[in-house]
């Protein structure tokens, strides 16, 4: 009888996590475009730009273009690229929106794409939600909402920061 037990508590927590990590994973659909897991990072005190990260998908049979993103929470949303150049880790604007060919997927995530919200009214906390409206060229404007979580194995991305580059904007 204890073992049964022992295996009924092992099943169920694991379903425990299989549930917890279906809550974190949040997707938003508008025709053919799906949006998984948007998400940002709290800012501290001070710091005027925060980030945004999701996957888009492209269901459809043409070329999507994330051509702009507008939020409450900040004066202007821009998409961003990090790159190397000659070995130094920077950010640039990607210039005329960001392709989402047929049939595929682009990730924003740390070191890669992201969003960029600049001039925030008041600090990103973690916990919250942030609205967040993407506009498409070929597809409808799409409505998520970040969810702001740290994530202390990135620290690197943190350090690097978006200091570098605010002023221009
Ligand atoms: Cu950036």
């Amino acid at each position: 009888m204890k073992k049964l037990n022992i295996l009924l508590f092992a099943i169920s927590a694991s379903l425990t996590s299989v549930f917890a990590s279906v809550a974190m994973a949040h997707e938003y659909s508008v025709g053919d475009i799906e949006i998984g897991h948007p998400w940002s990072r709290p800012t501290p005190p001070g710091t005027p730009m925060g980030v945004g990260y999701l996957v888009i998908k492209n269901h459809s049979d043409k070329t999507v273009t994330l051509v702009g993103a507008t939020t409450p929470k900040a004066e202007h949303v821009s998409i961003h690229e990090t790159v190397m150049v000659d070995g130094v880790m920077r950010m640039q604007s990607v210039k005329g929106g960001l392709a989402i060919s047929a049939g595929g997927v682009v990730e924003l995530k740390p070191l890669s794409y992201h969003l960029m919200l600049e001039k925030l009214a008041e600090p990103i906390k973690e916990g919250e939600s942030i609205p967040l409206t993407l506009e498409f060229e070929g597809a409808e404007a799409v409505n998520v909402e970040l969810s702001v979580q740290s994530l202390d194995a990135d620290t690197k991305e943190v350090e690097m920061d978006h200091s570098g580059h605010g002023m221009e904007h």
